[in-house]
């Protein structure tokens, strides 16, 4: 690991060079530039003559000087992405788990953290109202007595998941793959109380509202406010939540109530959620048109700008899978021929049908077994195992299939100025012996 940490270190003090050393001239890695690359990496590289053109070897592909971590009572040490709004990210080594525990998800702010509500949460409101015929005015109290209780297992994935892997970079955080989530969350559903509240043939979409500041202070402004067509709001796994995980759900992640709608975007998940207009329109609310949440049509060129003329709001989201029981940059002993891999895929609306993983760049690949979800929109298991050839570094690529037959690609796909449904496959770099 010390000469592996060489070459990373020779990479932040002369690119150039070590450029050279691992690529040759050509940008490609052979011959003896191979070799010393294999001797920084302290390892040799069994499928090197494997290795696509150019391609930087996941382990090297990190940031010198490691990652900031969250320090905060009642979370896991999460990768810090930002203090304000606090962002954190989930390493996928921490999703192992069929319940991702409450301490693990992932923080996504737009905004201000509101002040935790003081009072009874049963008395906190939420309001229904716009294209209605009865508008709605309800405590949780009543939400939880009017309306049907349901627990389930709901992927909710940030719209940015995978934008680090983006080339050019992109604005906004830069997550690797672990803005993904698969709480065990309870609240009744929102279709349930959008048809108590008589909607009109007029009520097409959504407009959600939450109590978190804008990071301005101005208390006119939103700090996110996002929406949905209707026929989404209706689904029977989309939820207006009270708990996590069986426990109030925590204040940075929406106390008392917040929405939950798998498989899109995480943004559409109101966290604080205060009131939902029903409306003939598009929401126009900040986080809404231009480029937002939102992806080009047809295919622009890399790096371009672009005002979102041609751009269409994403909905459900791109398959992903992760390996979850190996961490990346791991070490393993000498002389292990035969891994043991597990983790989880899903697809937002769709499900998984298939999840491969390879050993060699991508030449052959390993079919693994994919469990079904326990219900709609929760992630689905998969496990199997992979016989290696030798000692020496690899690299284990993960990619899952959806029910359409469509792959998650070698690279970050359909580039868009603000970096969103990125879903490259991932690559777990590990070193044996
Ligand atoms: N009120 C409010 N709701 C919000 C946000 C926010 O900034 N404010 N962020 C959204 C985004 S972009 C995501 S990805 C999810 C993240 O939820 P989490 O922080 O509980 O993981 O919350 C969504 N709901
Ligand atoms: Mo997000």
């Amino acid at each position: 690991m010390s000469r592996e940490r060489s070459l990373q270190e020779l990479y932040a003090q002369d690119p150039e060079r070590a450029d050279a050393l691992a690529f040759g001239r050509r940008g490609a890695l052979k011959g003896p530039a191979l070799a010393a690359m294999g001797a920084a990496l302290g390892a040799t590289i069994p499928f090197a003559g494997r290795m696509p053109e150019g391609l930087l070897p996941a382990a090297l592909a990190q940031p010198a000087g490691g990652t900031p971590t969250l320090r905060m009572d009642g979370k896991a040490p999460l990768i810090l992405l930002g203090e304000r709004p606090l962002v954190a990210e989930t390493p996928e080594s921490m999703l192992d788990d069929d319940v991702t525990p409450t301490d693990k998800f992932f923080i996504r702010n737009n905004g201000g953290i509101p002040e935790r509500f003081a009072g009874d949460p049963k008395t906190w409101r939420v309001k229904i109202e716009g294209e209605v015929n009865t508008p709605l005015d309800l405590t949780l109290g009543e939400l939880e007595s009017r309306f049907e209780t349901v627990t389930l297992r709901l992927q909710m994935e940030c719209g940015g998941n995978g934008r680090a892997a983006f080339t050019p970079e992109t604005r906004g955080n830069q997550w690797g793959n672990g803005a993904i989530s698969n709480g065990e969350w309870t609240g009744v559903r929102l279709r349930d109380v959008i048809r108590a509240a008589s909607p009109k043939d007029s009520a097409r979409f959504t407009g959600h509202y939450g109590a978190d500041p804008h990071l301005s202070g101005d208390p006119s402004r939103p700090s996110i406010s996002r929406g949905m067509p209707i026929a989404k709001a209706m689904e029977d796994t989309t939820l207006v939540a009270l708990r996590l995980n069986g426990e109030p759900i925590p204040l940075l992640h929406g106390y008392p109530v917040r929405l939950i709608t798998p498989g899109w975007p995480g943004s559409l998940s109101q966290k604080w959620l205060t009131r939902i207009v029903l409306r003939a329109t598009p929401h126009d609310g900040p986080g809404m048109g231009g480029t937002s949440y939102r992806v080009p049509v047809k295919p622009i060129v890399p790096g371009s700008s672009n005002n979102g003329a041609d751009f269409v709001d994403i909905a459900s989201m791109p398959v992903r899978g992760l390996l979850t029981n190996l961490a990346h940059g791991s070490r393993l002993p000498a002389g292990t021929r035969r891994l043991d891999l597990r983790g989880h895929a899903w697809a937002g609306d769709l499900t998984v049908r298939a999840v491969h993983v390879s050993a060699d760049f991508g030449a052959s690949w390993t079919e693994m077994r994919v469990n079904d979800a326990p219900n709609r929109h929760a992630w689905q298991r998969w496990q199997g195992s992979l016989e290696l050839p030798s000692d020496g570094y690899f690299e284990i690529w993960t990619r899952a299939t959806d029910s359409q037959g469509r792959m998650q690609p070698h690279a970050a796909a359909n580039w868009n100025p603000q970096g969103y449904a990125a879903n490259a496959m991932a690559r777990t770099a590990i070193l044996v012996g």
